[in-house]
């Protein structure tokens, strides 16, 4: 369970201690081998180019509970020109329309209050904080995609998030009352740094919003596949207490999301005194976390080996229906579903394309087994037998809005949490 040796590549960077605790006990439990960034999607003129294929391998600290990656590709290679944008999904929106009229009920926004979004995408949050008339700004690194949230007139700084940055804004802009940072926490190597930028950026009495895939979601549910290089931390509560701590931050709302396979919102403000009625649920949720083994190693040797049983039972399953000359496609280019193609296996021999309601996606290879990507309507001209979610996520929206597949006689495959046809 040694740590293995950095690959001598100059965009990849070795941790050897825990982000957030610091510990070397690092505990190794999957390994998921080496794959290319799994939205590195290609152009068919790059087909032929060497692919660079990275280690993902998932480790737990003995220390504090920390599951993370300890190999850290350079960010500039795998968000400068993103390809995922949350608003091809309606319940994400939703999301995001609630999350902005939670923040409203707490903090009375309007036109002199400014809202930041760390990692704000095509400013699709950002959105609906417009409509409680707060003024809002947004910082991504991926420029191709500010660009689309500046068409949607959603300001947006081209960055990635430190502390220097934080500086910068706060110069420029002045403090937020809110900041957000939904689906991207998991992204930031320096966590310290986050919060430094956070503090730094905040008002004295703002708060800051964060959602990210819960832990005990991905453990329950086997969702081995968003284990991947851009997320480089699977948080539990425990350390996440342990890091907003030292920033002189406490939770004031935990809530549970069922969108991402199971995700946490965790509303933060700077510490007071009072204890707040927040503690009872982030109580519940510890003794929760305990009761599922979150902070004890032979819980994830035990996820490790139900990965690996699925894997088996879902590649056999594959091989049954190939030799039954079945047609199956894979449903959703989700980074998560390029991990999945990976580690079991699957290339064009056995899905003979894949569709994805993203255009960018459009026309684009899937990284490592090469895939071409459709747009969804494919479906209905080409007639395959099964269509497999890929992103299993989203597999009730899609079941429900493809209805017309189902229609002329096509089956949906769905891998996780454990294997099912419907
Ligand atoms: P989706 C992303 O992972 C990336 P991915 C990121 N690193 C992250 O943290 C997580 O999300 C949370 C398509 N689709 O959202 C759109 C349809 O085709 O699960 C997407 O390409 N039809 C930021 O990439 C893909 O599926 C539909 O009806 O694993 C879903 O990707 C719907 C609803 C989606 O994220």
């Amino acid at each position: 369970n040694s740590i293995p040796l950095s690959m001598k590549s100059s965009n990849v960077k070795v941790v050897r201690s825990c982000r957030i605790c610091h510990s070397r006990k690092l505990y190794r439990f999957l390994d998921l081998t080496p794959m290319p960034i799994p939205n590195g999607f290609l152009k068919k003129e790059d087909l032929k180019k060497k692919e660079p294929y990275y280690e993902l391998s998932c480790y737990f600290c003995e220390n504090c509970g920390l599951v993370q990656l300890t190999n850290v590709v350079n960010p500039s290679i795998m968000f400068s020109n993103y390809v995922y944008i949350p608003s091809t999904s309606k319940i994400m929106m939703n999301n995001f329309s609630n999350l902005a009229y939670c923040a409203n009920n707490l903090i009375k926004l309007d036109g002199k209050k400014l809202v930041i979004d760390i990692g704000s995408n095509d400013g699709s949050l950002l959105k609906f904080f417009k409509i409680y008339g707060a003024k809002v700004l947004g910082i991504d690194p991926a420029k191709n995609i500010a660009k689309l949230a500046e068409m949607n007139g959603i300001l947006t700084e081209v960055k990635l998030f430190n502390l220097t940055t934080a500086k910068t804004v706060a110069k420029k802009y002045g403090k937020a009352t809110v900041i957000t940072a939904t689906n991207v926490v998991a992204h930031i190597d320096d966590l310290h740094q986050l919060f430094k930028g956070v503090d730094k950026l905040l008002s004295s009495d703002g708060i800051f919003i964060t959602e990210f895939p819960y832990l005990l979601d991905l453990v329950q549910k086997n969702e081995f596949d968003t284990i991947y290089h851009e997320h480089l931390s699977y948080f539990s509560l425990k350390p996440w207490l342990h890091l907003i701590n030292q920033y002189g931050f406490e939770i004031i709302e935990a809530q549970r999301l069922f969108i991402q396979g199971g995700s946490i919102r965790l509303i933060h403000k700077r510490k007071n005194k009072s204890k707040g009625s927040y503690q009872k649920t982030i109580n519940y949720l510890i003794k929760l976390e305990e009761s599922h083994g979150l902070y004890d190693k032979s819980a994830f040797d035990k996820f490790s080996d139900r990965v690996s049983n699925l894997r088996t039972e879902i590649i056999t399953t594959l091989k049954k229906l190939k030799k039954e000359k079945k047609k199956i496609v894979g449903y959703g280019a989700a980074a998560k579903g390029n991990v999945l193609m990976h580690y079991f296996n699957i290339n064009s021999k056995i899905f003979d394309y894949v569709v994805d309601s993203t255009s960018y996606k459009q026309g684009l290879y899937t990284p490592g087994n090469h895939i071409l990507v459709h747009p969804e309507q494919k479906l209905l001209t080409d007639h395959p037998d099964y269509a497999f979610i890929l992103a299993w996520n989203f597999a009730d929206e899609i079941i429900e809005k493809r209805r017309d597949f189902k229609k002329i006689g096509g089956k949906f495959i769905i891998p996780i949490p454990k294997l099912k046809i419907v």
